[in-house]
């Protein structure tokens, strides 16, 4: 997937890669290469000059920070871009607050809507629901029947009705799903090799006639900008809520997943990387970003990124603590840094040692929270003096951040207790400030 598109960015970016400097010059000239890349893999025009003029305006504002190269920093800048083109984040199906949940498919010929039907069916299947699902495309038997073997495959009921109008079979359907309890009714429609008003009409009038929650284009990702002038004439007429990317597992050069979503405004919810019933993911920016540019080397360079700027801080930190005054402050600052890092668990578990000592014991997160909302609760004075905390203060936080006077007293305990340990460490030479102290223990 992407192959050619991701070897030419490679390319392209090679240039700037060790840069100590951007300038205007060497960073157009990268640019100019990406460009031709994008183009060369069938990105929208208009998409495609808008990505690189973005690009370029943000990587000659770009703040240094570390030992993290300009030219590093401008390939994460292309990265985040990449990933807000194609919708910043994973986008949900959505479901009807009323039973049964409708979602209709429409797409040309053999883009993969009865594929899709079918993969959709299993996933939701496996997650607990009942799906029923419809053939409309009554145009050609092999189609019914397509989707009475996929069916039959998964397990899965499917409504057809031999010499009915597909709106007839869609309305009787929707009575088979009320009686029988199916909870997601999905409708596979017709489509043709090209546009045309008679299938176009066709598909409004299902959907005025079923409201569906989700209407879905399915395209075909290997024919490229063909795929967004289609679903754009689709979406004029259907208002759609969201695109399905098939056969992305073939040579796709990459031009319909990273216009579609700009050009429609209207998010990509699955991938099809397969024929089988199995072969559907959830679509996630981030990771088609990756692939796209090439995993590995954005991996290093955020991590890297982070751990200078962490660096910095710890050092800041161990100063505070030597000089004792760590403050309800600065514990909420490594907080907020923790939690930025993902969840407290997983975080514990990358501490060599840590995972095995983890196994089993059950981490509060919502303790975490609890000692968030009294420390927000303190003023910024008790904060960083927390000395001035008497009774009536304490029981004006408690109040505050929705916990007891016992609470806080805890964490106040906790939190003169470590200063306590922290004082001990550095009179012993000091070991350095531990990442985020007194967390050895959920509170
Ligand atoms: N490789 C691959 N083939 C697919 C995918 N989705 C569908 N197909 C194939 O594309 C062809 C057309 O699919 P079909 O569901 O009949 O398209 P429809 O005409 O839109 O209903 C079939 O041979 C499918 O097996 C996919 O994600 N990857
Ligand atoms: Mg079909």
């Amino acid at each position: 997937m992407f192959e050619s598109l991701q070897e030419k960015l490679e390319d392209a970016l090679k240039r700037i890669r060790g840069q100590n400097k951007l300038t205007e010059e060497n960073v157009s000239e990268a640019l100019g290469e990406v460009r031709t890349a994008l183009l060369d893999a069938d990105v929208n025009f208009a998409v495609t000059k808008s990505f690189i003029e973005t690009v370029k305006e943000k990587s000659l504002g770009l703040e240094v920070k570390g030992n993290v190269l300009p030219g590093q920093l401008m390939i994460k800048l292309m990265h985040d871009e990449l990933v807000e083109l194609m919708g910043s984040k994973k986008s949900e199906l959505l479901t009807s607050a009323k039973a049964p949940t409708i979602i209709m498919v429409a797409g040309l010929q053999g883009s993969g809507k009865t594929t899709f039907c079918a993969k959709l069916a299993y996933q939701l299947k496996k997650k607990g629901k009942q799906p029923l699902l419809v053939a409309c495309d009554i145009y050609r038997p092999a189609a019914v029947d397509q989707l009475v073997t996929l069916g039959q495959s998964i397990k899965a009921p499917v409504f057809s009705k031999e010499g009915a109008k597909p709106q007839q079979i869609a309305e009787e359907a929707m009575d088979y799903a009320r009686r029988y309890g199916r909870d997601v009714v999905i409708v596979d429609t017709a489509g043709r090799l090209t546009i045309d008003e008679e299938m176009m009409q066709e598909v409004a009038d299902l959907k005025q006639l079923l409201s569906p929650t989700e209407i879905l284009f399915v395209c075909d990702a290997m024919t490229g900008q063909d795929a967004v002038t289609t679903a754009s004439a689709f979406n004029d007429r259907l208002e759609l809520t969201g695109v399905v990317l098939t056969k992305l597992d073939g040579d796709t050069r990459g031009g319909a997943a990273l216009s579609i979503r700009q050009v429609l405004g209207k998010p990509i919810k699955f991938v099809g990387v397969g024929e089988k019933v199995d072969q559907l993911e959830p679509f996630h920016p981030e990771r088609i970003a990756s692939r796209i540019l090439g995993m590995g080397d954005i991996i290093t360079l955020v991590e890297k990124a982070q751990s200078q700027i962490d660096e910095k801080e710890a050092a800041k930190l161990e100063e505070k603590i030597r000089k004792n005054q760590f403050t309800f402050e600065d514990f909420l600052g490594q907080m907020k840094m923790i939690k930025k890092m993902g969840s407290l668990k997983d975080l514990l578990g990358m501490i060599p040692g840590m995972d095995k000592a983890l196994r089993g014991v059950q981490l509060d997160e919502r303790a975490f929270a609890r000692v968030e909302a009294i420390i927000l609760s303190m003023t910024l004075e008790e904060r960083q003096n927390p000395r001035l905390l008497n009774g009536s203060r304490r029981r004006r936080i408690a109040l505050g951040s929705g916990t007891s006077t016992q609470d806080v007293n805890r964490l106040i305990k906790q939190f003169e207790d470590m200063q306590k340990m922290m004082k001990q460490m550095t009179k012993r030479g000091g070991a350095g400030a531990p990442a985020m102290p007194g967390i050895r223990r959920p509170f």
